[in-house]
């Protein structure tokens, strides 16, 4: 059976919603990033970045395969089943415009934004406007977009979906009342918010969101130090 090395967070929930799109049966292999089990031997060894999610097939196409970054896995199963990636031509490459905007630019926009909003001491004024200047930018993009295609590839629900949706609707439920062009009902972007209703609408985002939800945060639990490791400061910052 595929197992998927989880964590309660938007890249993973991208490869839940396409599991269940693909009606594929999976086990949640939970790792516990807070206390680093991310750096363990083992789990290095699936993926040398150190980072959820991780797939591993044992079915693949050549055999066992064992995949790493999240827009990789969802490519990985468009092609596994033949569905929500277009196989080749101008609509191919629609598609995959979008999925690499998600991976390049909404993605660390968002994690950049996160740290500095939620974990980042007082006194970061630049770079929490910097980041949230850059993300109310990308929500431009994304509202243009939707204003002109129904779905970020095209005309049909694809992978580029899968992979925007945990990001824009966690972002609104975490932050939308401080930072209103994050919240989906501000009416800042109503392109974007039908979007996001129509994605919701879906069978199969309804099982990934319940799947999610039983999904156990252990950020409670994490020590001063524990996140001093996964932010790389304190006694875990480089020293020149
Ligand atoms: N670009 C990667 C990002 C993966 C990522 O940042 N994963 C986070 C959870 S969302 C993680 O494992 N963090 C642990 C760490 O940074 O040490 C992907 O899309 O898969």
């Amino acid at each position: 059976m595929i197992e998927l090395y989880s964590s309660t967070t938007p890249n993973v929930l991208k490869v839940v919603l396409m599991l269940e799109e693909c009606g594929l049966a999976y086990a949640l292999k939970p790792v516990n990033v807070w206390a680093g089990e991310q750096f363990a031997p083992g789990f290095v060894a699936l993926n040398p970045n150190a980072k959820v999610p991780v797939l591993v097939d044992p079915d693949g196409p050549e055999g066992r395969i064992v995949i790493f970054e999240s827009v990789a896995i969802l490519q990985y199963l468009a092609e596994k089943i033949g569905r929500f990636l277009p196989a080749s031509g101008r609509a191919r490459y629609e598609v995959l415009q979008w999925l690499v905007f998600q991976a390049a630019n909404l993605g660390p926009a968002n994690g950049q934004f996160n740290h500095f909003e939620r974990y980042a001491p007082a006194g970061n004024d630049y770079s929490l406007s910097r980041h949230l200047t850059e993300l109310k930018r990308l929500y431009g993009v994304m509202e243009r977009r939707l204003g002109e295609a129904e779905w970020f590839g095209g005309s049909t629900y694809s992978i580029a979906d899968m992979a925007v949706f945990p990001w824009v609707l966690i972002q609104s439920r975490r932050l939308g009342e401080a930072f209103p062009f994050l919240d989906r009902n501000s009416g800042d972007h109503p392109h974007l918010a039908a979007w996001v209703d129509r994605c919701e609408g879906r069978p199969a985002v309804k099982r990934a969101l319940d799947v999610h939800a039983q999904m156990k945060s252990r950020l409670a639990e994490a020590s001063s130090d524990d996140l001093d490791r996964i932010f790389g400061r304190g006694r875990h910052a480089y020293r020149p």
